[in-house]
């Protein structure tokens, strides 16, 4: 799409009724990746408003995403007046244009509509505390909640197969095949990492086709800034960017906000060591998501949670890698190579759950928390205090400790101070060593005793 110039700005700006005319900014506003957002104020600055640019290579409906929003506002709307709430604030309100409508398309094809801006209010890149964490999951639960009885059927497909990850996994196979910038030199490692989780794919919509799973109204693009928290009282307010409220899973609205929130780092670290999956804002998410949305699900489809931080991951992770094999047409880059780090910081997290326990009861809570213990021990600093020494990990180590980021936090606390990890079950134990700063070869000795399996480090200085 063409770029937005501050007539084109202007000329939107023009068509829409705020009351009076505004002054532009063409400077864009927030974070989002798709869309083109802008600010634009009353000329006496009482009031200022969001003019966004909707994408049309990627909606390429927008009128019918316009009745999606207007109709799905609406019936948030009468829940929050229903609830005592002030709709003004919790949810989002369309300005028409000056001829009713509920978008303005230019002269160039653009379509753009326009918003209320929700004012004082925080708008989260990264997570910044637990308690933010917390309140954008009960945010999301509420949300899905209050769109329970919304009429699916009614709702246009804004996006076709969304979130269909295995059709995903075939988009960037067609895209591997054609290689049209001959960048699938530079991701040999990364290919072969999808293709390892080719199975993966496939399984929510298993469990949806068998019927152990509901298709609901979800959101489908739960990023943590597409919450607005109230900047005085911490309270989520407001759920934007509604362009893909369709018909989905709710493991997909979980899923999205485990990817982007209970990872410590922003979504396109380049430096991979930094890369760390937070097992606890997990377990702070899972509870507070299912504190708001948790009554009217079954245990299957608490359990499929889980799944859906994995594979929105992944399918996350897929997205970032084919728009860098077809040159990042899709997703907004502000550097070349923006999409490969974003793949590989999404991929560096799955690996980081590899240990996850999917399919445990009550979502994999129980099994998290045991293992979370030592999960935590060795993740401790382990960025800040490098001691600059290097451990090696052999063919016979366990899978997910050969892999990238598992590998720099284990390394850091094995040169510090372990020198056995016992794997019992999900359980794992670290015995204490006294520091030693060699560099040191470590070598998993798979020993059977009965129920358990010990690998044991042995510990060889080896310069
Ligand atoms: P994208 O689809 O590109 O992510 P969004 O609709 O999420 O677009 O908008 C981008 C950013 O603009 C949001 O992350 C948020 O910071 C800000 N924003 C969007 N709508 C509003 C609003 N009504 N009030 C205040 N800020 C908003
Ligand atoms: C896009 O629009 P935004 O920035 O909130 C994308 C999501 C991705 C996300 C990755 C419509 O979200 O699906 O998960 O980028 N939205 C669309 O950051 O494709
Ligand atoms: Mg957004």
């Amino acid at each position: 799409m063409k770029s937005v110039t501050l007539s084109l700005l202007q000329s939107a700006a023009n068509a829409f009724d705020f009351g009076g005319p505004v002054l532009c900014d063409a400077h864009h506003y927030g974070e989002g990746h798709i869309n083109d957002t802008f600010v634009v104020w009353r000329e006496d600055h009482s009031k200022r408003f969001i003019l966004q640019r909707i994408n049309t290579d990627t909606f390429t409906n927008p009128v019918g995403l316009m009745e999606n929003v207007c109709s799905v506002t609406r019936h948030l709307r009468a829940k929050i007046l229903a609830e005592g709430g002030d709709p003004a604030r919790e949810t989002l309100n369309v300005i028409p244009t000056l001829s009713g409508s509920t978008c303005y398309l230019d002269a160039d094809g653009g379509a753009w509509r326009a918003y209320d801006f929700v004012e004082d209010t925080i708008c989260l890149q990264q997570v910044g505390s637990e308690t933010d964490f917390r309140t954008v999951a009960e945010t999301l639960g509420k949300f899905q909640n209050q769109l329970e009885d919304y009429p699916a059927s009614t709702l246009h497909e804004t996006i076709a197969r969304f979130h269909d990850t295995p059709n995903r996994y075939a988009n960037f196979e067609k895209a591997l095949a054609a290689d049209a910038l001959g960048r699938a030199k530079n991701i040999t490692s990364e290919i072969e990492f999808i293709h390892a989780m080719e199975q993966d794919c496939h399984v929510l919509l298993d469990q949806l086709a068998a019927g152990e799973i509901p298709l609901r109204v979800t959101h489908n693009d739960t990023k943590i800034n597409n919450v607005l928290i109230d900047a005085a009282t911490g309270k989520g307010i407001c759920v934007i960017d509604l362009d893909t409220v369709m018909p989905g899973l709710s493991a997909y609205d979980f899923g999205d906000s485990i990817r982007t929130g209970a990872n410590d780092c922003a979504e396109d670290e380049p430096d991979q060591r930094k890369v760390h999956f937070d097992l606890h804002l997990y377990e702070v998410f899972a509870k507070g998501y299912l504190s708001t949305a948790g009554a009217s699900m079954s245990m299957a489809e608490k359990k499929s949670l889980a799944w859906g931080a994995r594979l929105m991951t992944l399918e996350c992770g897929i997205r970032f890698l084919t728009d860098y094999l077809e040159g990042d047409h899709y997703f907004h880059i502000a550097r070349p190579d923006h999409n490969l780090d974003r793949a590989r910081t999404q991929f560096t997290l799955i690996i980081f759950c590899a240990q996850h326990p999917v399919s445990d009861t009550n979502m994999g809570l129980d099994q998290m928390r045991r293992i979370r213990v030592s999960f935590q021990f060795f993740a401790q600093g382990c960025h800040v205090n490098s001691q600059g020494s290097n451990v090696i990990f052999l063919r016979t180590a366990p899978y997910f400790l050969r892999e990238g980021g598992m590998r720099q936090h284990f390394a850091h606390i094995m040169r510090q101070h372990t020198q056995q990890l016992v794997l019992d079950g999900g359980q794992m134990q670290f015995i204490l060593a006294q520091p030693d700063a060699a560099c040191r070869e470590v070598d998993f000795q798979r020993t059977i005793d009965k129920n358990r399996t010990i690998y044991a480090v042995r510990s060889q200085q080896i310069q």
